[in-house]
């Protein structure tokens, strides 16, 4: 990472702290913070030095309300992160996200960089390359949710001048799993990078900006978002010739070989 941090925050809250990225963000943003506030929905282990642990269900207003106290900013991971029932997700990405924003609103927290996700516009095909400022397409009632978690961080910017910055995260992982991935792959050491210019740029509003590595082959443009500042150091092209040997063939009449989303565009029950 940067040798020079840029700001250091007293308290930052970082939610879904036991999840894949929330694991992995852990160490990396201690380092930007004099404490560090972690959060998920189950116990997941003892607090080291320079954090704190709280326990809290993202559709409880009053968990939440006591999660937000005293925070600077927010790294908002937790909540649903894979195509489900409705039930979970409207519990976790649209209750919880309300609760989540006017509690912050009520303790004047100064910026939230939300975890959003690619899926906002997952049905977008493969040869198209849009921009965040693109009509929203979502690819199941995930993508659904993350759209409206976009539309709630609009609203409390208008409204009640809270900033976000809203992360359509792509497929941040140790490596790119398949061809798809080669295009939406972010680095984790990327990952740090967005987020860290997601929380420090000095004027964000609403800002939305597609999380991706520098890769040859992409889906999205984020030029409309270089103000935030995020300038990723990683590409997929060193994973290129394995990914393709291991998957040689494309079916261009299988939607999810065609949709940006991938497999989330069939995925989910509705009968
Ligand atoms: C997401 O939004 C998911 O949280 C993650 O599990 C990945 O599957 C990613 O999108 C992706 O599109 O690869």
């Amino acid at each position: 990472m940067d040798p020079v941090t840029p700001l250091r925050f007293a308290r930052l809250l970082l939610t879904g702290a036991a999840g894949h990225l929330g694991r992995e963000l852990r160490p990396r943003l201690a380092r930007y913070c004099d404490v560090l506030r972690l959060s998920d929905h189950h116990a997941f282990g003892a607090a080291g030095p320079g954090e704190e642990v709280m326990l809290a269900e993202l559709a409880d207003k009053s968990h939440l309300l006591a999660l937000l106290e005293g925070v600077d900013a927010v790294v908002h991971l937790g909540g649903v992160s894979t195509e489900q029932p409705w039930e979970p997700i409207l519990a976790a990405n649209i209750v919880g996200m309300v609760n989540l924003y006017e509690a912050a609103r009520r303790h004047r927290v100064r910026r939230i960089v939300f975890a959003s996700s690619n899926h906002v516009t997952g049905f977008y095909r493969q040869d198209q390359v849009i921009t965040p400022r693109d009509p929203v397409r979502p690819d199941g009632f995930y993508g659904l949710s993350k759209a409206f978690g976009e539309n709630l961080a609009q609203l409390y910017w208008d409204r009640h001048g809270l900033e976000t910055v809203s992360l359509r995260i792509g497929s941040s992982y140790a490596e790119p799993k398949d061809r798809r991935m080669l295009s939406t792959w972010m680095s984790f050491d990327d990952t740090e990078r967005l987020v860290l210019a997601a929380l420090t740029a000095p004027i964000v509003g609403h800002s939305v900006i597609y999380g991706m590595s520098d890769n040859g082959r992409v889906f999205w443009d984020n030029r409309c978002a270089a103000h935030v500042g995020y300038r990723p150091q990683d590409s997929s092209e060193r994973f290129r010739a394995t990914v393709e040997a291991r998957q040689p063939r494309i079916d261009t009449t299988d939607p999810t070989a065609i949709c940006q989303g991938g497999a989330f565009v069939t995925q989910g029950r509705y009968d």
